[in-house]
């Protein structure tokens, strides 16, 4: 059972290589079982290579993958491992409905089932499992850890100059417009206390794809938790197909505006 209690303010600051934003409460006490949560869609070349390099970076973790009934049988393969490591857990679902209804359900299990630390990875390969331990390493002085490419000491590997742009200037735009004040603010390798989940409000969170993270940055940073960038180097994808969609990048693009104008609205308001 997890006996965490709150602390007010911590000053926005810089530590031991860390970018710490600004943010009030910080969550102490046990942190709990750890529940890597992979949202799965068509990535059987990669989901056994992960899931291992998981197993072996971080041996006391829990893994859950979030399969949407991919077509390409990732979620057969993910029930085979799971049958042989009763640390391997799989969510099936029905059909395709995005990242953030994925990372929703898998928060829902993982809450449900006792998990102090809940962390967001992609099966892909770019958030490296070998930086995991850095990131939960983090967790015990925060409320969220962020792995963050747009820090010192991040990088990104492999990646063409058009994704690092879109990625630099998704993370500039949504700052400026939200206020938010983290580097990374795209990123999905991440580590979250149940705690902090809790008290996010997360039912009501309708952002599927980009701005499903940016959507939680923004609530955590709002919900006044202590949030902490750790810079990790993020590898392009080797293998299957990216996901990404300008779908994707419009969704994100068209919600962050109307909430950063609802927010300076209210501002101007006096409602805050
Ligand atoms: N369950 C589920 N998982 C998804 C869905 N869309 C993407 N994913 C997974 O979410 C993770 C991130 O998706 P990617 O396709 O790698 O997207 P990305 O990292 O933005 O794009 P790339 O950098 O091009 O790889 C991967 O593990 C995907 O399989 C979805 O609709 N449902
Ligand atoms: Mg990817």
């Amino acid at each position: 059972m997890l006996t965490g209690t709150s602390r007010a303010s911590v000053p926005a600051s810089t530590r031991g290589g860390y970018t710490v934003s600004e943010g009030g409460q910080r969550t102490t006490g046990p942190l709990g079982t750890v529940l890597v949560i992979i949202p799965t869609y068509n990535e059987a070349e990669n989901i056994a290579a992960i899931t291992s390099r998981v197993r072996s970076s971080v041996p006391h973790a829990h893994i859950l993958v979030v399969d949407d009934n991919s077509p390409d049988g990732t979620g057969k393969i993910v029930d085979e491992l799971a049958a042989d490591d009763n640390h391997i857990h799989v969510l099936h679902r029905k059909g395709k409905e995005g990242l953030g209804a994925a990372y929703l359900a898998g928060f829902g299990w993982g809450i449900e089932n006792d998990y102090g630390v809940l962390v967001e990875m992609d099966a892909d390969g770019s958030h490296r499992p070998e930086e995991l331990p850095r990131l939960l390493t983090a967790l015990p002085g925060a409320d969220l850890v962020l792995g963050s490419r747009w820090v010192p000491g991040g990088s990104v590997v492999n990646w063409p100059k058009s994704r690092e742009f879109l990625s630099r200037g998704g993370s500039l735009y949504s700052r400026l417009m939200l206020g938010v004040p983290i580097r990374d603010v795209t990123g999905g390798f991440r580590a979250f206390r149940k705690e902090t989940l809790e008290g996010l409000g997360i039912a009501e969170v309708a952002s599927q794809g980009y701005c499903f993270q940016v959507d939680l940055a923004w609530r955590t940073v709002k919900s006044g938790f202590h949030v902490v960038e750790v810079p990790i180097t993020f590898v392009e994808r080797e293998r299957g197909d990216s996901k990404m969609s300008r779908a994707i990048v419009a969704e994100a693009l068209w919600r962050v505006t109307a909430w950063g104008l609802g927010h300076r609205a209210r501002a101007l308001l006096g409602r805050g």
